[in-house]
């Protein structure tokens, strides 16, 4: 017997769209058991009543939400109130073309707990987006990638159209800001085996976009929100305080040799020790105190190794900054040597995060 799949479908004034879209997935998942599940936010143009008339012929269950309005919040209403093992998430407006569910679903009959559909696997792509919102699209993904590096699982966790096995995630864990909820899907449930599949996301053609300009900066502080629930944020705090550490020990010793270690006259031998001796003792506090869940699998050399190449390269920023600072504007040595160590931090947690620790 096949499993159940329920169609979560958000929709917000989306009459013209959601005939063709249940006829159009009604067709591709013939042959399998589904529902489509809508979850509207009280239409005003009658999205409501063309629901209901697609009910009597389609497998359509239609949830209004009179007091609450949101399609991050939508989806999860839809999670909770569907009767699927799987449960797929998509747009109304046919920008995700429902063909390319059968692709979706066996995705997970081959195994994956959750399948993308994707703009960015070999044969997936968008329809004629100006470069600007192309731009945007991919900063928000690198955005993803960087600062909550377990979504890097996915090429495109930004596209709305997924599937997941329902018991792999409890819905009252979801507590999305905004917009985007695939993301936070992703993260908060447990997913061991994740899969892609390509798809062309079509333009709109009916209906009205709801993306706001406000949607961008949600979607930032959604992100940010991520990063706490999910320790990264803890992870960061704990780098910048092996960074004072570190910071202590590097203008300490800078300080030592200049002062009383008779470097005086060789001032950038002495930001070179400093550098090196708070790479070791950072290196150690970051492996056994902000990184220790982290050291899995991977071998006590190359850890050491990759931190050391990547201060490395952070420490010639630090270098390059403190003779830019010192000999073209003539700062103090202190300060500048600080603001080489500014600047070089926020690179050594984030290439350290995403690749000696990742
Ligand atoms: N229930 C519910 N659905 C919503 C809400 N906002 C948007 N939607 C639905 O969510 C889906 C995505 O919204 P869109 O406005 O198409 O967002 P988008 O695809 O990112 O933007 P465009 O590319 O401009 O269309 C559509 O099916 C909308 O009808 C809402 O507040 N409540
Ligand atoms: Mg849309």
């Amino acid at each position: 017997m096949k499993e159940t799949i329920s169609v979560i479908v958000p929709t917000y004034n989306e009459k013209d769209n959601i005939v063709p879209l249940v006829e159009r997935i009604s067709k591709a998942l013939s042959g399998y058991n589904f529902e489509i599940v809508i979850v509207d936010d009280n239409s005003s143009d009658g999205t409501i009543d063309v629901a209901n008339s697609l009910a009597a012929k389609y497998p359509v269950k239609l949830l209004v939400r009179r007091n609450e309005k949101g399609l991050a919040t939508a989806v999860i209403h839809g999670i909770k109130n569907c009767s699927g093992k799987y449960v797929c998430v998509m747009d109304a407006d046919l920008q995700h073309p429902p063909e390319i569910l059968p692709d979706l679903v066996k995705a997970i009959e081959n195994g994956a707990d959750i399948a993308f559909a994707s703009r960015y696997v070999p044969g997936g792509g968008v329809k004629d987006w100006g470069l600007v919102r192309r731009m945007i699209s991919k900063g928000a993904t690198k955005v993803s990638h960087v600062l909550l590096p377990s979504s890097r699982r996915v090429k495109d966790p930004m596209s709305g159209f997924f599937i997941f096995k329902r018991e792999n995630v409890d819905p009252d864990k979801l507590k999305p800001i905004g917009y985007k909820i695939a993301l936070e899907v992703l993260l908060i449930g447990h997913f061991e085996h994740v899969a892609e599949v390509p798809f062309i996301f079509e333009d709109r053609t009916a209906g009205k976009s709801k993306l706001r300009a406000k949607t961008q900066i949600d979607y930032l502080k959604h992100v940010f929100n991520l990063m706490a629930r999910t320790g990264e944020l803890a992870m960061f705090i704990k780098f910048i305080a092996v960074g004072l550490s570190g910071v202590i020990v590097n203008e300490g010793l800078y300080w030592l040799l200049t002062r009383y270690g008779g470097l005086a006259d060789y001032d950038y031998w002495a930001v070179v020790i400093g550098i090196e001796a708070s790479i070791l003792t950072n290196f150690t506090l970051n492996d056994t105190f902000t990184f220790a869940r982290r050291r899995a699998g991977k071998s006590f050399i190359g850890r050491l190794l990759k931190f050391n190449l990547t201060c490395v390269v952070g420490a010639g920023v630090q270098w390059g900054l403190f003779m830019l600072f010192t000999r073209v504007f003539g700062v103090y040595d202190l300060l500048s040597n600080f603001i080489g160590i500014v600047a070089g931090f926020l690179w050594n947690y984030f290439v350290n995060r995403n690749w000696t620790w990742k």
